[in-house]
């Protein structure tokens, strides 16, 4: 069977979920599109590219990510570092000829997005953006349903994304606060899946209005370069650095097709841990998905009979998207690993067959130019045409 020898850029948290991804998308999979070889993985040091070898299971460790996305025996270039460094990686990747993986969201903005589009395309090889949430079985059920014209025409989409980890004043001051690092806060970070579900599912978004805040304007500063996400509390002695990005955005959606819809997203939500959601109405029916509980739809057909009107639970199995290499009974459990592995499986498939998957580079761009929309929404208190 075909091998494909990856590099990994970043042994941080999205680095264990594509690690792990990379090992178990043969065993659900089978036969796979090609063997994933864990080849080299990069960090910011050699010491801890080694420790990241060994843990996540690569051949070996490396703090030279130029020196790796050059090598003749790499295939495939995924990016799990931080937002600011993704152009530079990928640019890099595409001249050397290697397909690409990139953690979302693509870039810290539209512009820089469309160097690493127009870098992808040139250099024609294979692009994806890890959008991983629309690799829900769940969620993809949902599409396919709209698809068949199950619900009729799509009137409205409601989308939220609602986490708690940054609502403690005092949780540390992580990249993901500082706009140099990460282009934007909450919109880019999370508000970015809830787009790209709102694109997956109901179409081009043609235009934002958006209200957009920083609740805690200062955290305490953080060393060592690890992402802590809020973990361990904060400490309110420690010395203090600016938040430069929003915490919450309010934001409405105008479609192409003339639906409308909602986004709403904060990591500030007390009590949400990840309240990812979206509720659709059409002319026939409704659908409501709420990541809390994945493995399941609940949809409402309109034509059903008024004695049993309403919305029923389809937990996801084998007779749904991606049912052939998932767990053989509905409910056994759908998580966060399921999505990463069928995110590589459909990257892999997408590299032997050479067709490009979606989301691709051109949906990422697309995705970063709404989300600089939203920003520029909020700033001006108007409607945006994006
Ligand atoms: C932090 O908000 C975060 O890790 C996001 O960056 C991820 O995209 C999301 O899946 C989980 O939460």
């Amino acid at each position: 069977m075909k091998t494909m020898n990856v590099a990994m850029i970043g042994g941080g948290f999205m680095g264990k979920a594509h690690a792990m991804a990379y090992a178990a998308m043969p065993m659900f999979f089978w036969p796979a599109p090609a063997i994933p070889v864990r080849k080299v993985v990069v960090d910011i040091d050699q010491a801890r590219a080694d420790e990241a070898a060994t843990r996540f299971g690569f051949e070996e460790g490396s703090a030279d990510w130029r020196a790796v996305v050059a090598r003749d025996d790499i295939d495939v270039v995924d990016i799990c570092t931080p937002n600011d460094t993704h152009a530079e990686i990928a640019i890099a990747a595409a001249k050397a000829g290697k397909h690409i993986i990139s953690e979302k969201p693509l870039a810290r903005t539209a512009e820089e997005a469309k160097a690493m589009l127009d870098a992808v395309q040139a250099a024609g090889v294979i692009h994806m953006v890890a959008f991983n949430y629309r690799r829900t079985p769940a969620v993809a059920l949902a599409r396919k349903l709209i698809d068949e014209g199950r619900i009729g025409e799509i009137v409205n989409f409601r989308g939220t994304y609602l986490q708690d980890w940054s609502a403690d004043p005092d949780s540390p001051l992580s990249w993901r606060f500082q706009k140099d690092v990460a282009g934007s806060g909450t919109i880019g970070d999370i508000g970015t899946h809830v787009v790209d579900f709102a694109r997956y599912l109901v179409g081009e978004i043609a235009a934002v209005n958006s209200v957009n805040r920083t609740l805690i304007p200062t955290r305490p500063v953080q060393e060592g370069n690890v992402d802590k996400l809020g973990v361990g509390g904060g400490d309110a002695n420690a010395k203090r650095g600016i938040v430069d990005v929003d915490d919450e955005m309010i934001t409405q959606l105008r479609f192409s097709s003339g639906a409308y819809g909602s986004i709403e997203a904060s990591r500030n939500a007390h009590g949400r841990n990840n309240y990812l959601t979206f509720e659709i109405h059409g002319t026939k029916g409704s659908i409501l998905f709420d990541y809390e509980h994945r493995d399941a739809l609940q949809v409402m057909f309109a034509d059903d009979p008024a004695d049993v009107r309403g919305f029923r639970t389809i937990y996801t199995g084998a007779a749904h998207p991606y049912g052939e290499g998932l767990w053989p009974i509905p409910a056994l459990g759908i998580g966060y690993g399921e999505t990463k592995i069928i995110e590589c499986y459909d990257l892999f498939r997408a590299i032997t067959s050479g067709e490009q998957p979606s989301p691709s580079f051109d949906d990422g761009f697309r995705i970063c130019q709404i989300a600089d929309a939203i920003i520029a929404s909020g700033e001006s208190q108007s409607w945006i045409e994006v």
